[in-house]
């Protein structure tokens, strides 16, 4: 039974604590839902008037929250990250988290596993904190779109192709607070930036070229597709460019061509979503600022409209240690640091293809369904040594395990890479599929047990999860994992 009062009260009494305080240091995971978290929390001690700093952090562990106690501010508000380690903090601590919890404690504690909500799909890190936010003023329901880009960016909306739960009502918040609107249309990534024959060429989940391509040229199919629908492309560039009437006719184009495969029916499904589409003025912004921007990067500006590609961008920034920049983002800024964030994007997709180009080249980087002659029975894995940046190592493992080329969907998928923080340490990452977890698969749980077991620390959801272990025990935490999995899963 989810409680929402009691989560809302629980966002009340936080948010007083806050209130009262005469200076915070707001702690927040660098993904999107920390950078959206953090600038929620940010803007509202601001408006506040409350002396405040933001520490960006990759993860939590005992040392990084020791060094946090030992900071000198009446509040230590953590944001997207905390819960874990919840029962080693301190009176001044506030934890706005969505991650599993180490203790049911509710006082200063705000999590929706707490209230029996749904933590992976139903409201995410920026989702609470905009709750406390709110709750410490109500002028705070202009800062709802944030927490939508947030919840995205933690693919809450996966599951349903659409956010539900708690997270719905911060949807109608930012639709009536925040100009956003929540239409349904296609969910092919890129509908404000890439021109109408790139996005369905190079379109995931479904892969619409399939339907469309003559097999001789690809590009050529995509453009015929289009013209012989009467869209004129000279006319029309983008998506978001198409009126109501003709993007349904491309899109019973595209279910007709799905049903006439006969296997299209999954497809069918994923094609339309509710989508989130931000005004060009938001909290912070200054006013026209598309036509202020260089020409060249009006297009690329065009990310932050639509909550899906905004989460993207930002989570170029963290992985590339920029979180602060997307934060200023976040926070309105449209000049120079959205300039920086955008440049770094382009940097981010070439290192993502570089490094699943690797994995599927096979060799020492591919998958791997065996260790040391004894084979795994339920998940692969793959290891990316000092190869593969350990920051994009769970991005690359959910594009792999989702990838059609690679065909390995059926079980879930395990990384390594070298940690780049100098620890003798090797970070793992794991992703496993809605379906997986309907069997019973639960990672985090398998992987904070496994972890332990070789002398190191997990923790995450049970459809996506992480660790670090000691170099050279990821024989032993393999052959864990591949059987707490089994018993998950088969229950044997
Ligand atoms: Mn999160």
């Amino acid at each position: 039974m989810s409680d929402v009062e009691g989560f809302e009260s629980g966002a009340a009494d936080a948010a007083e604590r806050i209130r009262n305080a005469g200076s915070a240091l707001v702690i927040a995971h660098i993904d999107a839902d920390g950078i959206t978290a953090a600038s929620i929390a940010s803007i509202a001690l601001q408006r506040e008037g409350i002396d405040h700093e933001v520490k960006f952090i990759k993860k939590l562990d005992p040392p990084m929250l020791q060094s946090v106690l030992d900071e000198k501010y009446d509040v230590l508000w953590f944001v997207d990250l905390g819960s874990g380690m919840y029962s080693k903090m301190d009176e001044r601590c506030i934890v706005a988290d969505h991650h599993r919890p180490d203790s049911m404690e509710r006082e200063r504690h705000v999590n929706p596993h707490l209230y029996g909500i749904d933590g992976s799909s139903e409201v995410s890190g920026s989702g609470v904190t905009y709750a406390i936010s709110v709750a410490m003023n109500a002028n705070n329901k202009d800062l709802s779109a944030l927490a939508i880009v947030g919840a995205v960016g933690d693919f809450q909306e996966s599951a349903h192709s659409r956010l539900t739960g708690y997270n719905h009502k911060i949807v109608e918040d930012a639709v009536e607070y925040a100009g956003m609107t929540a239409e349904v249309d296609i969910r092919t990534f890129g509908k404000q930036t890439k021109p109408l024959p790139i996005l369905f060429q190079y379109s995931t989940d479904p892969k619409l070229i399939d339907y469309i391509t003559d097999q001789i040229d690809d590009r050529e199919s995509c453009i015929r597709f289009f013209t012989e629908l009467g869209i004129d492309l000279n006319e029309t560039v983008y998506w978001t460019q198409l009126d109501r009437v003709e993007k349904a006719k491309i899109v019973s184009a595209l279910v007709n061509r799905m049903i006439d495969r006969g296997r299209g029916v999954t497809d069918v499904k994923k094609l339309l979503g509710e989508i989130y589409t931000i005004p060009e003025n938001t909290v912070g912004t200054p006013e026209n600022w598309i036509m202020h921007l260089p020409e060249d990067m009006r297009i690329s500006a065009r990310v932050l409209f639509d909550a899906k590609e905004f989460a993207t961008l930002l989570n170029a920034c963290g992985r590339h240690e920029l979180p602060e920049v997307g934060m200023e983002v976040c926070k309105g800024d449209r000049s120079e640091y959205l300039m920086k964030a955008l440049n770094q994007q382009n940097g981010h997709r070439e290192s993502l293809k570089t490094a699943i180009e690797l994995v599927k080249l096979g060799e020492e980087n591919g998958i791997r369904e065996e260790v040391s002659g004894v084979s795994l029975h339920n998940i692969r894995f793959f290891h990316g040594g000092k190869k593969i940046k350990d920051t994009i190592l769970g991005i690359i493992t959910g594009m792999l395990l989702n990838s059609p080329e690679v065909q390995c969907s059926d079980k879930p998928l395990i990384a390594f890479a070298d940690s780049s923080d100098g620890s003798n340490t090797l970070k793992v990452s794991g992703r496993g599929t809605k379906e997986m977890v309907d069997h019973g698969l639960d990672l985090s749980l398998a992987m904070i047990k496994s972890s332990k077991e070789c002398g190191g620390t997990g923790g995450g959801h049970n459809i996506a999860a992480g660790a670090s272990v000691p170099y050279g025990k990821e024989n032993e935490f393999l052959l864990k994992l591949d059987r707490l999995i089994g018993q998950q899963i088969n229950g044997e």
